[in-house]
């Protein structure tokens, strides 16, 4: 079970290492999500499908590459590769809201502070498939700030062979290419981060939560395996964010927050 605050010693590790695992959350609520977000890609659960964002892993074609991002569902099927706005889901929504989340960003941001998620998005690398993600910084050049941490749970193991995410601890003190509109770094910054020794692969249990500085260099491989690597990943902001078009964001802590109809 997850705790509910953070502890000190989680805390400094965060505040020195970029990361710090969080613990193992209850594996009924973790089996409770493995099952809707199968319902959400089979196209059979009770949500707004217009509303969501849904790229598939891949799409036909001679150079076979993931799908557009855009809303709707695209078929029933378990290849999806990303899934955004699961905040407007019950299930994940009450799990993004758990004690220990608002602790983190209390801590973060301020008590004060009402909390908006930029993302909370399933990401997924179907068995045998996904793709390979360049070495990045998760920072976003269209918002008038930065959002800081993202809040990241094993929906299945996560290996070195199922593209488990790979980090460079103590990395997010700088951000390495800060003109790219997303944080990725250039093929030849990431061949050099590439080849360093203190690399860290984050191989974790179906449930096992870690807290990541956004600015934590990251990468994640193709799924050499036949077990599917699934995974919720939950980015939290200042809901004072603005986005450069004028979009807001969904507020989860504080006044106006979603919750229960
Ligand atoms: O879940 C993963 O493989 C990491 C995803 C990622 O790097 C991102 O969305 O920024």
């Amino acid at each position: 079970m997850l705790r509910e605050k953070i502890t000190d010693e989680q805390w400094q590790h965060f505040q020195e290492q970029g990361y710090v695992l969080l613990g193992r959350a209850d594996l009924d609520e973790i089996a409770a999500l493995q099952q809707r977000m199968d319902d959400i890609m089979l196209g059979t659960a009770d949500i707004d499908y217009d509303r969501v964002m849904m790229q598939l892993d891949r799409v036909d074609g001679p150079d076979s590459k993931p799908g557009p991002q855009s809303r709707g569902h695209k078929g029933p099927t378990l290849a999806y590769r990303k899934i955004q706005d699961l905040e407007l889901d019950p299930l994940f929504l009450a799990y993004l809201q758990k004690p220990l989340y608002r602790d983190i960003c209390s801590r973060i941001y301020g008590a004060d502070c009402n909390i908006a998620t930029f993302r909370s998005m399933f990401m997924n690398k179907p068995a045998g498939l996904g793709s390979y993600l360049i070495w990045h910084q998760d920072r976003w050049t269209n918002l008038d700030r930065d959002p800081l941490i993202t809040i990241w749970t094993a929906l299945d193991p996560a290996t070195k062979e199922n593209g488990c995410v790979q980090i460079v601890p103590g990395s997010h003190r700088q951000l390495l290419n800060p003109e790219h509109g997303s944080g990725f770094l250039s093929d030849e910054m990431a061949a050099q981060i590439a080849s360093r020794s203190d690399t860290v692969y984050l191989q974790m249990e179906a449930g096992e939560v870690v807290l990541l500085h956004n600015w934590m260099l990251h990468t994640s491989d193709v799924n050499h395996t036949q077990q599917s690597r699934r995974a919720f990943s939950v980015c939290y902001m200042d809901a004072a964010t603005v986005a450069d078009n004028g979009v807001t964001y969904l507020v989860v802590f504080g006044d106006g927050a979603l919750g229960p109809a």
